[in-house]
């Protein structure tokens, strides 16, 4: 399969704005005013773009900590987003979540949760009631390789399977679960794509620093999934670019080697897409700066509208806490 130039040039936008959004919210971190954590998508954003870039509208993604290139991917707001992290009351969530509980019901981002491991079966109930329903609707749930060593991974996978629910679990795997490689957490013989595959989920390892491979074979598997109406998993290889949570580079604390820093930087997914797209003729130097100006001015504008929003009233404090 073929991806026009048009949708090439698409492919690259989308990532290239995700990237230069969170290198904002990076810069803009350390005037205290945003004041919830952050957990960046910096190196990841091929794995965002490529599996939503599939999906309609209507479709639904459910997403954890590291949360906002799927919703930026997705079609979230960017105006609520950036509110949201400023704790506004003009935030996706009224202010009141911050950068790890992103949600825009109209662009189908359903849900953020923290906590690791919990989006996998809240994906698989939506997808489950959407089955009833018959919606029509494909969910995606987005997790990383420390969500797959949670008990509800299993019996996620076991009941989708077995209730032939239209659900992606989309894996990103960094390797990393915070300061912990996955050597420390998981035995070498462990394998995410085989417990899957024994649980009666098909799945497919890719490279999530390639944004064609990683389109192409969703497309493929999403549109599979839209006629047979079954669970897939893709597992896909990435970084993690910047620290664990927050705006900084924490290498100096050297629990990743300097050669996994080299081997990863050079993997870039927006760097060398943009280079492939030059080479080719595809994205010229004047269109790059066109590209780049848009994105520069919906950002402004969005920490302008960010920044003079309002905080929400007192009284809203209790109005969303049922437990
Ligand atoms: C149940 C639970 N345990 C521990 C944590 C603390 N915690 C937050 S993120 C994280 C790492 C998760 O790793 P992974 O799923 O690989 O996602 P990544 O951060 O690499 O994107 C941990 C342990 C948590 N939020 N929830
Ligand atoms: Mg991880």
């Amino acid at each position: 399969m073929k991806i026009k130039k048009k949708n090439k040039i698409k492919l690259y936008y989308e990532m290239l704005r995700i990237r230069e959004i969170e290198k904002t919210i990076a810069e803009k971190y350390n005037e205290w005013e945003m004041r919830c954590p952050v957990h960046l998508s910096i190196g990841q954003e091929a794995v965002a773009v490529g599996v939503c870039q599939n999906l309609k509208k209507n479709d639904e993604i459910v997403t954890a900590h590291r949360c906002h290139a799927h919703y930026l991917a997705k079609g979230g707001s960017l105006k609520s987003m950036i509110s949201e992290l400023y704790g506004k009351e003009t935030g996706c969530a009224k202010g009141l979540g911050g950068s790890m509980h992103l949600i825009d019901l109209r662009a189908g981002v359903s849900a953020a949760v923290p906590i690791v491991g919990s989006t996998i079966p809240i994906g698989t109930g939506i997808a489950w009631a959407n089955k009833i329903k018959k919606s029509g609707k494909i969910v995606a749930i987005f997790f990383g390789d420390g969500a797959t060593e949670e008990g509800v991974f299993f019996e996620s996978l076991d009941f989708a399977a077995l209730h032939r629910l239209p659900v992606l679990f989309v894996c990103e795997n960094n390797e990393y679960s915070v300061y912990s490689h996955i050597s420390k957490r998981q035995s070498k013989k462990r394998n995410i794509t085989s417990i899957s595959e024994s649980l009666g989920v098909k799945s497919l390892k890719l490279n999530g620093n390639s944004i064609e491979e990683v389109f192409l074979k969703s497309k493929d598997i999403i549109n599979k999934m839209r006629k047979d109406s079954k669970p897939y998993l893709i597992e896909l290889k990435t970084f993690r670019a910047v620290e664990h949570c927050g705006p900084n580079n924490d290498d100096n604390l050297n629990y990743r080697t300097k050669n996994y820093l080299n081997y990863w930087e050079q993997k870039c997914p927006i760097s060398n897409y943009e280079k492939f797209l030059k080479r080719n003729k595809l994205l010229s130097n004047y269109q790059l700066l066109k590209i780049k100006e848009n994105i520069k001015k919906q950002i402004s504008s969005a920490f302008d509208f960010a920044k003079k929003s309002k905080f929400p009233k007192k009284k809203l404090l209790k109005k969303y806490i049922y437990a």
